[in-house]
């Protein structure tokens, strides 16, 4: 079979570098999140678009976050980790060499000592769910201080109605907050915060395709539920410097409940 992901991103004879100026990188430590209007060409926007399909295709490489595990039917919001096992080329694209480079910028890290992976999501038309207010780091292994910035490129135009991304800003220096499992089912993925926020300053982040917003790994953020009659998918990025061991884990004890379910699974 030929696969448009072995054969790597389109050619890009006129090198497209985005970089970002000072005013941006304050602005960012401001608010937490960034919108970069145009990050990579139409035709590469095209070729991810297809390369996501693609890995989509094979339902063993992603899950369905909003609901239990193993559960195949009646998709919520899908998620695929680390598409670029299955895409390596996914690394060559002006889309990550230019989020890469922005990520430094606002990390204030040498680009190449940054690590990064990424995530595929999918908000099936019509029956996407909300992805509730959540701080990525409440995801991420407890004895460890991150340093990160999530960069996130839709493949459709996004505004309210399919899930653009929603921010409040300043809400990455108020700490890791605690968060729960929604639904209170520790079996479905999905985490949001756990404790009375004002979100009355949200920002909304409506996009055109070759758009890319980035968000510090505290910044409160969410997507709406996707309204309308096609997929809404989206192609994301961790960046971030080697996580630092603590001294003493920050406690996120939806994690161990999370891991007690998963053990129990099955069971009973
Ligand atoms: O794609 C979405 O709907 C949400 C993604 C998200 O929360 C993230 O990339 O941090």
């Amino acid at each position: 079979m030929t696969s448009v992901a072995t054969a790597g991103p389109p050619r890009n004879d006129d090198v497209f570098v985005v970089e970002i100026d000072e005013a941006q990188v304050r602005r960012f430590h401001e608010q937490g999140f960034l919108v970069i209007d145009r990050i990579t060409t139409d035709e590469e926007v095209a070729w991810l678009a297809e390369v996501w399909d693609e890995l989509f295709a094979d339902r063993r490489r992603w899950f369905d976050v909003a609901r239990p595990f193993g559960a195949l039917d009646d998709v919520s919001v899908g998620q695929m980790l680390f598409p670029e096992k299955y895409a390596p080329a996914l690394r060559q694209t002006t889309y990550f060499q230019n989020a890469r480079r922005i990520a430094a910028a606002l990390l204030a890290h040498e680009q190449s000592q940054l690590e990064a992976w990424g995530h595929m999501v999918l908000k099936p038309a019509r029956c996407g769910r909300e992805t509730p207010w959540h701080q990525d780091e409440s995801y991420w292994e407890p004895g460890f201080d991150y340093h990160a910035i999530g960069a996130w490129l839709p493949l459709e135009d996004v505004d309210g109605d399919n899930g653009c991304m929603c921010f409040v800003p300043g809400s990455h220096r108020s700490g890791l907050l605690p968060h729960r499992h929604i639904d209170h089912d520790p079996r479905l993925h999905l985490l949001e915060v756990d404790v009375p926020i004002d979100t009355s300053s949200r920002v909304a982040a409506p996009l055109r395709l070759g758009g890319a917003t980035f968000h510090h790994a505290r910044t409160l953020h969410a997507t709406a539920a996707n309204r309308t009659e096609r997929p809404r998918r989206a192609f994301a990025n961790e960046f971030q410097a080697p996580p630092q061991p603590r001294r003493e884990p920050i406690p996120k004890p939806w994690l161990d409940d999370q891991k007690r379910a998963w053990a129990e699974r099955g069971a009973g």
